[in-house]
């Protein structure tokens, strides 16, 4: 079982990192490739066929401007897919309006613009939802967050350098 990851473009890998950091974080296996809904759309439809067909349990989708790279992976699967929206334009207000507005019966799951870390984590969050062990390390994560949250300064504390 595994999560893969795609991008419209070499140049979003840098944002997309931060998916497969958050699936390492929690020992998930991934697969990651460039493959763009308008300049290889025969490629990425065997691609993602051959990856259903295979051991993906969830597919995450970064691309910006026109970015219909998600929804199209999600024409092909009923496998969850999630959406990055990359900022390669208009802060990329494009990318995040253009990925969410899925017509109904063919959802995205969307998450903020260039916030692959969120993606990945929402993965092993689908993932977790029959396997207790996983849910334990999201879990344990969340913990760890909020326990540093509370360290933090408080009261007027919260101001000094
Ligand atoms: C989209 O266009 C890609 O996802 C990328 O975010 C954007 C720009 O792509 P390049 O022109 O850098 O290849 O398809």
């Amino acid at each position: 079982m595994k999560v893969v990851i795609v991008m419209g473009s070499s140049s979003d890998a840098k944002v997309m990192k931060g998916a497969a950091e958050a699936l390492e974080l929690f020992g998930i296996d991934w697969d990651a490739r460039i493959l763009s809904a308008h300049r290889v759309p025969e490629e990425l439809k065997k691609y993602v066929i051959d990856q259903v067909n295979g051991d993906a349990a969830c597919f995450i989708a970064g691309a910006g401007l026109a970015a219909h790279l998600p929804g199209v992976v999600a024409s092909y699967t009923s496998l969850p897919v999630i959406g990055v929206p990359i900022r390669a334009a208009f802060d990329g207000l494009d990318a995040l309006m253009s990925i969410v507005q899925m017509p109904k019966g063919v959802p995205v799951a969307t998450v903020g613009v260039n916030n692959s870390f969120n993606a990945g984590l929402l993965a092993a969050q689908i993932l977790a939802v029959h396997i207790p062990e996983l849910k334990e390390k999201i879990n344990n994560f969340r913990r760890e967050k909020a326990e540093a949250i509370l360290k933090e300064p408080q009261d007027r504390e919260v101001f000094n350098d």
